[in-house]
């Protein structure tokens, strides 16, 4: 953990006051684990076939009918427009779909919800369907037509546990391919626009994937979990997440871990 010092304060207000934005200005967030290499098991919750291990969450292994769910262990604060800004890098690997490795299911999704022992079901109800009170942001690879999947390789936006999402892109590359990839999910509730970002760099692209104006304080409270959840079905993958950060207010240009680097929050 880097120490927040005053110093730093001082000089990235002077910079951004200056009108220069500094490489690696660090910038303190609710919540910010960029590796889970040195005891980061014991700020993380799982639940199901989750753990901690090998430098990562691994939430499932790569066998069939798995679910399981991890979430940063404290809750979250968040504002009364329910503001969000949150950044993490997965990878989903070993896929099997019959005899097939070319495909494989079911996905993992961004949760933010109120019950840190909450894990749904297997297949594609990817670890959060029938989890209340919930968003679920699917990074879904495997096409369910009873859930209007639109492709295979899709995200989605998913409400209270429904997998039936309320909006859905195709992702231009495949996400299941054993490389590691970077998710941004940003949310202003100030004008009701949630934004989900995918690429398989760390560069934060300029313009979202998917937009999609909904007003989350009808769905979200104040204090919340915020974690992954996952599952396979008949066809099955690993999923593994590298990175997590999280900030329980907006921010206006997003997390990007290649022009800025981040810190918790003191408590
Ligand atoms: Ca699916
Ligand atoms: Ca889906």
């Amino acid at each position: 953990m880097i120490a927040f010092t005053r110093s730093v304060c001082l000089g990235v207000a002077l910079a951004i006051s200056a009108g220069i934005v500094p490489a690696q200005a660090q910038v303190e967030i609710t919540a910010a684990i960029p590796d889970f290499n040195e005891g980061e098991d014991t700020v993380v919750y799982t639940n199901g076939d989750a753990t901690v291990a090998q430098g990562g969450i691994r939430l499932t292994q790569p066998r069939g009918t798995l679910y399981a769910s991890a979430y940063y262990k404290l809750p979250v604060t968040l504002s009364s427009h329910r503001s969000f800004s949150a950044y993490f890098t997965f990878r989903m690997t070993n896929t099997q779909c019959g005899t097939k490795t070319d495909a494989g299911a079911d996905g993992l999704a961004f949760i933010i919800q109120p019950d840190i022992t909450a894990f749904g079901t297997h297949g594609g109800g990817i670890g959060y369907e029938k989890i209340p009170n919930s968003i679920a942001i699917e990074l879904d690879t495997h096409q369910n037509p009873g859930f209007n999947d639109p492709v295979k390789n899709h995200v989605g936006i998913s409400l209270n546990g429904d997998p039936k999402s309320v909006a859905v892109a195709e992702i231009p590359f495949t996400i299941n391919n054993g490389e590691i990839h970077h998710a941004w999910i940003d949310y202003d509730g100030k004008d009701d626009t949630l934004e989900v970002r995918v690429a398989s760099s760390n560069a934060r692209p300029a313009a979202a994937l998917l937009s999609h104006k909904i007003d989350l304080e009808k769905t979200l409270a104040s204090e919340e979990f915020v974690g992954f959840t996952a599952g396979t079905g008949t066809c099955l993958q690993q999923h593994e997440i590298f990175s997590m950060f999280f900030n329980a207010e907006n921010l206006p240009r997003g997390l990007d871990t290649s022009v800025e680097s981040y810190i918790s929050a003191s408590r």
